[in-house]
């Protein structure tokens, strides 16, 4: 109906567009949009910012720094870990960018009193040493996230997953029981 004749009514309609930052961070950048229907021009006509208010409580996840994350109740071996949050529409914790990531995972860590090694989504299963987040990111052997002297895939041994000790990772076997830390998006 655009532009289709001077005699329509204009109406005038307005709505809410999100956009995720590429970074990955939660927080949305939202701007509030009136369409005028004679007019192909969008407006913005306020721009502001707003976070997750709530995580799915049933769950058991829980509000860090805008993320909704949960440590988990028992532990589990890498891919079972892996399935486990995959089954409550999550995943594990990814850490792609130091700055933004960090800092809800050590909210998390602090206020849960937790002093031990928990699974986070990277692993270099079937890929020759090349460590990946669950999304595909590369997690580079030179990140500043691996503690002094990681990845060191001790003896040979295949540490093809990731797991964290505080805020600091560490290549390990995948079949080793341990917590782990789950995230909806
Ligand atoms: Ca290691």
């Amino acid at each position: 109906m655009k532009g289709s004749g001077r005699s329509e009514s204009v109406s005038v309609q307005t709505y809410t567009v999100c956009l995720r930052t590429a970074s990955g961070a939660s927080e949305l950048f939202c701007a509030f949009e009136k369409e005028i229907t004679q007019d192909i021009n969008f407006k913005i006509t306020d721009i502001f910012s707003v976070a997750p208010a709530t995580c799915p409580a049933s769950e058991g996840y829980s509000l860090y720094s805008s993320r909704c994350l949960k440590l988990s109740s028992s532990p589990l071996t890498y891919l079972s870990a892996k399935d486990h949050c995959a089954s409550e529409g999550g995943h594990l914790y990814y850490l792609k960018n130091t700055y933004l990531d960090l800092n809800p995972l050590a909210l998390l860590i602090r206020q849960n009193q937790f002093n031990w090694f928990y699974w986070v989504g990277a692993d270099a299963i079937g890929k020759s040493r090349h460590f990946t987040w669950g999304d595909g990111t590369p997690l580079s052997s030179t990140s500043e996230l691996w503690m002094t002297g990681e990845p060191n895939n001790f003896y040979n041994r295949g540490e093809d997953c990731v797991c964290m000790k505080n805020v600091s990772a560490n290549d390990n076997i995948c079949g080793d029981v341990l917590w782990f830390v789950c995230e909806i998006d």
